[in-house]
């Protein structure tokens, strides 16, 4: 029996849980289009722009673990490699597979279209080198070992691989996967994983206090569960914004979102004061730590990072995150010390119905009151990020953000995403105006898949983020003004629930509406002044401002 290439890589693909593949069409992909249109279980997505199909995969990766695109050589390719150094920074694990000219045009140097006209087929590969883990060219017989080995490689590494096909190569005919992909487990030192539980040990019995801080890569390395099972030890613990919701923040010991001194109080004492602070999949970045002011002094307590722990400084290389944190988990309940107290954070005042103008404070509040456990939010960057990271989230509300990487333009085709890996979860985008104007045409891809997310677009007249950080009145700062409320229809919503809110009053029936209609795309239009930020903005701002001079 035999398959073809591309038939392998999509079996590959599915195994993988891939049920979608974004992307837009060329001349050199069709043939692989065709094989993706006949496989079950595989749903092609044509977006309007490879960048919108690579924030899309990487929506959808981060919900079901796993992505992929297909774009066509150089023109497409290149198009969506912001979107891939996006998923390499933030560890999201996806293939991006673009197909080029045969091997004979290559084998010729012909210089035909899409290239530099100079015979040199493997520049747009090198493009992909520094932001992929692994990256190859599919070439028989060899096509499935190198499918299998960079799809290993960005399972262990949570990064994106890439694959060049010649277009001729798709079909050749080659043996199916006989067993499942490899997948290699991080490796353990047994010696240093006794030292490393020692250390914990002493460290824990002689700490007066203890907290912990959770970010990101507890969920990028699936610890979530054994997280849990830590700060069910009775531990107050706080999250890092970029990992908010790997703890549920009812809990009665969530002591809220960590942004060093920019903190709230509540959440910066149990934080910096903790006499051992354990800190599980923790990666600070400056728009995440209040521009690098964290408290508690660096080094000291626990540390537990995907490969490697510390204890006050000391590294015990290969024990990863799956193997310490159960460990650390079980010397903790092990000890039992002083019974803490719940750390009292302070709910925000009753919602203002009256009819006075939209601020970004009520904004926030009232979007974040609105969510239930079945929504999963995607905030962009801007003042949407900054104004719902720090609100308190109800137990499982999941959440999406790039701090990090920060390319604007990547909220609304990630919840595209998003919202195709779970349909069942309702996605709620919060997005600016400025933003909006990079990627809006995947609404139109939202709105051909019959998709339902909440949209809440926050027109403020532009860059307001960046007015708060330098040139206020700056003609950079400034937008086009775009007629929002006609803009779902025109890209093929037709049957959109379209708001536009002034007030606080209109924007909590706004959201009452959108609550209430799960069978449309709700697109809400808040309007906020251009100066107006959400309080942890403004603090950041000032900072930033004074790094970048
Ligand atoms: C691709 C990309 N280009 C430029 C920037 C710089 N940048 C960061 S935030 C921002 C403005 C965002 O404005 P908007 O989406 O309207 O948000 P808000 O006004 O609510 O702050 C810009 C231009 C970026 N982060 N990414
Ligand atoms: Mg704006």
């Amino acid at each position: 029996m035999t398959t073809t290439v591309t038939r392998y890589l999509l079996s590959r693909l599915r195994e993988l849980g891939v049920g979608h593949v974004f992307g837009v069409p060329g001349d050199y992909s069709l043939a692989v289009l065709d094989e993706v249109l006949d496989t079950p279980g595989i749903e092609w997505v044509g977006t309007a722009a490879e960048l919108g199909a690579a924030y899309a995969a990487d929506g959808y990766a981060r919900v079901k673990g796993f992505g992929a695109l297909v774009t066509t050589f150089g023109v497409g390719e290149l198009s969506a490699v912001n979107g891939v150094a996006g998923s390499y920074a933030e560890r999201v694990p996806l293939l991006h597979i673009t197909v080029g000219p045969s091997q004979a045009m290559e084998d010729t140097g012909a210089s035909v279209h899409h290239t530099a006209g100079d015979g040199d087929f493997t520049r747009f590969a090198r493009a992909h080198e520094s932001v992929t883990c692994a990256h190859g060219v599919l070439r028989a017989p060899d096509a499935p070992a190198e499918i299998d080995r960079v799809l290993t490689a960005a399972l262990a590494h949570r990064r994106p691989a890439y694959l060049r096909m010649p277009s001729d190569v798709g079909a050749l005919h080659v043996p199916p996967p006989r067993r499942p992909l490899v997948r290699v487990d991080p490796i353990v030192d047994p010696g240093n994983l006794v030292r490393f539980t020692d250390a914990v040990r002493r460290r824990v019995a002689s700490a007066e206090s203890t907290a912990v801080l959770a970010d990101y890569l507890v969920d990028r390395f699936g610890v979530r569960a054994e997280l849990a099972d830590l700060v069910a030890a009775g531990l107050p613990h706080a999250v890092v914004a970029m990992g908010k919701s790997v703890l549920d923040e009812r809990d009665p010991l969530f002591a809220g979102v960590y942004a060093g001194a920019l903190s709230d109080d509540v959440t910066r004492t149990t934080v910096d004061d903790a006499d051992l602070l354990i800190r599980v999949g923790v990666h600070l970045v400056d728009t995440t730590s209040g521009g690098f002011s964290q408290g508690y002094p660096d080094g000291a307590g626990i540390e537990l990072q995907p490969w490697e722990a510390r204890v006050d400084g000391e590294i015990f290389a290969d024990v990863p995150l799956a193997v310490s944190l159960p460990a650390v988990t079980e010397l903790v309940r092990a000890h039992h010390g002083v019974t803490p107290t719940p750390p009292r954070l302070t709910d925000p005042p009753p919602p203002d119905t009256t009819c006075s103008a939209l601020t970004q404070e009520f904004l926030w509040d009232a979007v974040s009151r609105s969510l239930t456990g079945e929504h999963l939010v995607i905030a962009e960057q801007g003042t949407s990020y900054f104004g719902i990271a720090s609100r308190r989230f109800p137990s499982g509300c999941g959440f999406i953000a790039q701090p990090l990487w920060g390319s604007i333009g990547y909220g609304l085709p990630a919840a595209l995403g998003a919202q195709l890996a779970d349909p069942a979860r309702r996605c709620v985008l919060l997005v600016g105006d400025g933003s909006a104007q990079l990627t809006i045409q995947e609404l139109g891809t939202i709105a051909r898949h019959d998709l339902h997310p909440v949209v809440v677009l926050v027109n403020n007249g532009g860059y307001t983020v960046e007015r708060a950080i330098h040139g206020p009145r700056a003609a950079y700062n400034d937008i086009a003004a775009w007629d929002w409320r006609a803009l779902p229809a025109a890209l093929g919503a037709e049957n959109a629930l379209v708001m536009t809110v002034r007030t606080n009053h209109e924007l909590l029936a706004a959201l009452d509406a959108a609550h209430a209609c799960t069978d449309r795309l709700v697109f809400i239009e808040a309007i906020t002044d251009l100066d107006d930020v959400p309080e942890l903005l403004r603090r950041l701002a000032e900072g930033v401002s004074i790094r970048n001079s």
